[in-house]
């Protein structure tokens, strides 16, 4: 479980583990308040977090926060594919395109991206076929619902379990589309379709995780479930998503996704030391 190779040629060690940087390009994040999202304020955004020490850059086009609605492919390939492009040409990164489409998947990764984050794991109309087709790495998520209403009644009867049988399906379904079990990730997937209680017992078990050998990402950064234990509002949630970062990587995490680049990558390189003399 130790490198990732892109179809581009590019790799990614996860023999200690990795800081992935949210570059977001969905409406929450348009600087101007406005329709078009400009691909250079997206750049300078993407090489602030790789001067904070990001190894990974995920950008995503559809917002999958609780209560979001769907977007169009057209409005998705807007917002996604300008800014692969220039972040390609202008550094040397690890991309990784968030979405669900296959559309997107194909134009992102003929644009640079080198990575497939599906919060869906590869369940929409001719993911897995594209996925296969692109032979790049793809993290595969465990979502229960739709970003819409997946927090209305999010019920399980052993969610560890639950979760754990999910991911092991998806990852079936992958390696008989010809997918390469060495280029797969595994996310829990914190805040998706989950309650607090789910949250928090999901991250506990971190570790059970580690049986499927498979590296492990981890994305609780500014999220509701802080708000839940903590009652803060988002933009100070950054001290207890660094916390959560840390105790990831002690769990077992290699993949950390993250707003706040240089305080998690202190807390997690940090925490691995610790973990691993
Ligand atoms: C994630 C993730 C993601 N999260 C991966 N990709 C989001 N692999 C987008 C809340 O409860 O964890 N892993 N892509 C963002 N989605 C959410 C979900 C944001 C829930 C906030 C919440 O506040």
């Amino acid at each position: 479980m130790n490198v990732l190779v892109s179809c581009h040629g590019r790799s990614l060690d996860l023999s200690c583990p990795r800081i992935m940087g949210i570059l977001n390009s969905t409406p929450d994040s348009f600087s101007d308040g406005g329709r078009f999202f400009n691909p250079d304020d997206g750049l300078r955004q993407a090489e602030k977090m790789l001067a904070e020490g990001a190894d990974i850059i995920d950008i995503g086009g559809e917002s999958t926060r609780p209560g979001a609605q769907a977007v169009s492919l057209d409005e998705e390939l807007a917002r996604v594919i300008p800014l692969i492009e220039r972040l390609r040409a202008e550094t040397d990164t690890f991309i990784s395109v968030d979405t669900s489409k296959s559309a997107v998947m194909r134009e992102a990764v003929a644009a640079g991206a080198d990575m497939i984050n599906d919060v869906r794991a590869l369940r929409e109309q001719g993911a897995l076929e594209t996925a296969a087709a692109l032979q790049t790495p793809v993290c595969l998520m465990h979502m229960q619902g739709e970003p819409r209403s997946m927090q209305h009644q999010p019920e399980y009867e052993d969610v560890v379990a639950e979760v754990k049988a999910f991911l092991e399906a998806r990852i079936s379904a992958c390696e008989k589309a010809g997918i390469l079990r060495t280029q797969l990730v595994i996310d829990p997937g914190f805040g998706f379709g989950k309650s607090l209680a789910h949250n928090l017992v999901l991250f506990r078990r971190i570790p059970d995780f580690q049986s499927f050998g498979l590296p492990i990402l981890i994305g609780v950064s500014r999220k509701s479930m802080i708000g839940a234990v903590l009652d803060i509002p988002m933009q100070e949630r950054m001290p207890a998503s660094v916390a959560l970062a840390g105790l990831a990587v002690w769990l077992g995490a290699s993949i950390i996704r993250t707003h706040d680049v240089r305080e998690t990558a202190d807390a997690v390189k940090m925490c691995h030391a610790v973990a691993n003399l």
